[in-house]
């Protein structure tokens, strides 16, 4: 009877030990899924944002690679995002970019820094063919976010490409924001002889809502810059000269401690230019 009562007892047990196993499984399986579900359909709803992400990284590995300077990629990518993930689009604080600038700045070239408006494409055309100057774009921050486009929404910690605001749409945009920030570092760090190439081919080359003029030429400094030389880029029949009212403004702007010149050089003269590389980087107009 005794045995009888023992088997019973020892299967019951053996029973209960096989549901609570079997119950832990069907939960462990199940908040599996779960994780695994809000992972991939993160991922597979938001492609866009994670393009960006993996974007930015391999530009910046690929510049840290070629310049032999050290970067942590991976946090570049998290200093980046903290200024705009969970914020409304139009209302990013203007401070938001300061610790991606603090981790990431830029090592200024004295007497080869070269700024521009309204001539990105001829500049960098000229800055790839005869490597004699530095713009923002060849910096590890202005390559690695040059041509892109990105966002953040209130209320989810996802990246966004496409329907953020555009340029002029509101002043706080994570775009506009971060072009005004880095600028104002690079154009701070400016030393020894600096150069502007504007637009010739324009009315007012030196236009007061540009960046150049509403940031950079205000960041100037004495204390490390020589001076400013403009170099007027123009085309065949152009009215616009260096006496040009908007230069003249300019010039009353910058510091005066700073010397001022400004040359004009048409555009077949600096694509010559580009074609004559010179380890020298003597001068070409
Ligand atoms: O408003 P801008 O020119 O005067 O700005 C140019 C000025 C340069 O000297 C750069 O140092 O500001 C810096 N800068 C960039 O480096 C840059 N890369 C890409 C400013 N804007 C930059 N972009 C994009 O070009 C930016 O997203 C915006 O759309 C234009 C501004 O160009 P602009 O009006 O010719």
């Amino acid at each position: 009877m005794d045995d009888v009562e023992t088997y019973s007892s020892r299967s019951k047990k053996r029973r209960s030990r096989f549901l609570k196993f079997g119950l832990a499984a069907v939960i462990f399986v199940v908040i599996l899924a779960i994780i695994l579900g809000v992972v991939l359909s993160t991922t597979a709803r938001n492609p866009s944002g994670e393009k960006l992400k993996s974007t930015v990284i391999t530009r910046c590995e690929k510049f840290v690679e070629s310049t032999n300077i050290s970067r942590d990629c991976q946090k570049l990518w998290n200093l980046f995002e903290q200024a705009y993930v969970g914020r409304d689009p139009c209302a990013v604080p203007p401070e938001a970019y300061n610790p991606l600038m603090a981790g990431m700045h830029p090592d200024p070239s004295c007497n080869r820094m070269l700024f521009w408006s309204k001539t990105k494409d001829l500049v960098h055309d000229f800055t790839e063919k005869r490597d004699c100057y530095q713009t923002l774009e060849d910096t590890l921050l202005g390559s690695v976010m040059d041509g892109l486009t990105w966002c953040g929404k209130e209320g989810t910690r996802e990246t966004f490409t496409t329907d953020c605001p555009g340029w002029t749409d509101c002043d706080n945009n994570p775009v506009r924001l971060f072009w005004n920030r880095a600028s104002a570092g690079f154009a701070d760090a400016a030393c020894g002889d600096v150069t502007a190439m504007l637009n010739g081919s324009i009315a007012t080359p030196f236009s007061p809502a540009s960046i150049f003029a509403s940031i950079e030429v205000k960041q100037f400094n004495s204390t490390r810059m020589n001076g400013l030389n403009v170099v007027l880029v123009t085309n065949k029949n152009d009215i616009t000269t260096c006496e040009n009212p908007s230069l003249k403004v300019l010039q009353k702007e910058l510091d005066p401690k700073l010397k001022y010149s400004c040359k004009e050089v048409t555009q077949s003269n600096i694509q010559e230019c580009m074609l004559r590389p010179d380890p020298a980087c003597g001068a070409c107009w």
